[in-house]
């Protein structure tokens, strides 16, 4: 089981999109559960391209490269075992990343996970800008608005959301839930978030208890 973590792990590093999905595949074959392939190979071998890439080790090219590695093993592999079938339908939740960021798998995580625990979602993309984000919530009308930034240079536009929101009259009927690496609890209650995710898993938890 650890050569499955260790072996996926590296290949996310090293930017193996053409080997990555049969070693995912492998290793659920195997009984390695998809919860661990995330954590332990996936995550664990972004982070280490972020410290490589912290220490110029690497550059954005294979920053990139080992992006689209972990996109494949988790789009075509894991995603469809985290639906689960039974899940009643909850609310309905917009999600994006905010304006001036691209960083999109962990959202795409919380995603997934969302998903499989019976929401709605409504997926943004990306670089989501706040007068979209108005547009859209006055359109869609959703119980939740979920941002993601995963820049410190971008955490700010989550409060010129929420105070675009609250200038459109929107801000009292949604709950809004921040998330992303650099964001934490104490930056979410000063911007007037409603909840904060650490992770996906953490984001599901945060999601429902604003239905209870
Ligand atoms: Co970027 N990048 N990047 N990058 N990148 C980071 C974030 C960085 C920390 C790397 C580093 O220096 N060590 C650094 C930010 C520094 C800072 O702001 N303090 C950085 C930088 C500097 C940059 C550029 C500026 C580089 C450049 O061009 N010179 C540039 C900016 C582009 C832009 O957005 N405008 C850039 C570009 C890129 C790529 C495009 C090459 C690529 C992204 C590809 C993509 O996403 N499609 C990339 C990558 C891959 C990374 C790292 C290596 C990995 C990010 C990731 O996917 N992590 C990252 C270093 C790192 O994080 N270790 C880095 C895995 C993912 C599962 O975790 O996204 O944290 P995460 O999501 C978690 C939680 O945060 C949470 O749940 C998820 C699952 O557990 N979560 C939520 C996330 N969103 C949530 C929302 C919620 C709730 C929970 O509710 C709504």
């Amino acid at each position: 089981m650890t050569d499955h973590i260790e072996t996926i792990k590296t290949a996310v590093v090293n930017g193996a999109y053409k080997e990555i999905e049969n070693l995912v595949k492998r290793a659920l074959d195997e009984g390695v559960s998809p919860e661990k392939l995330i954590d332990q190979a996936m995550i664990s071998g972004m982070d280490l391209v972020g410290q490589q890439f912290s220490q110029n080790i690497i550059f954005v090219p294979e920053m990139l490269v080992a992006a689209v590695t972990m996109k494949k093993g988790l789009d075509h592999l894991i995603k469809p075992l985290l639906k689960s079938d039974d899940a009643e339908p909850k609310g309905t939740i917009v999600i994006c990343t905010v304006k001036g960021d691209v960083h999109d798998i962990g959202k795409n995580l919380v995603i997934m996970m969302l998903e499989g625990a019976g929401f709605n979602v409504v997926n943004l993309g990306v670089d989501q800008s706040v007068e979209t984000l108005v547009e859209k919530v006055k359109e869609i009308k959703p119980d939740i608005l979920g941002l993601s930034a995963l820049l410190t240079t971008t955490m700010p536009e989550m409060q010129r959301v929420i105070e675009s929101l609250e200038e459109s009259g929107l801000r009292k009927d949604i709950k809004i839930m921040v998330g992303g690496a650099p964001v934490d609890t104490a930056f979410a209650q000063k911007i007037g978030a409603d909840g904060y995710g650490k992770d996906a898993a953490e984001a599901v938890q945060v999601a429902r208890s604003f239905f209870s």
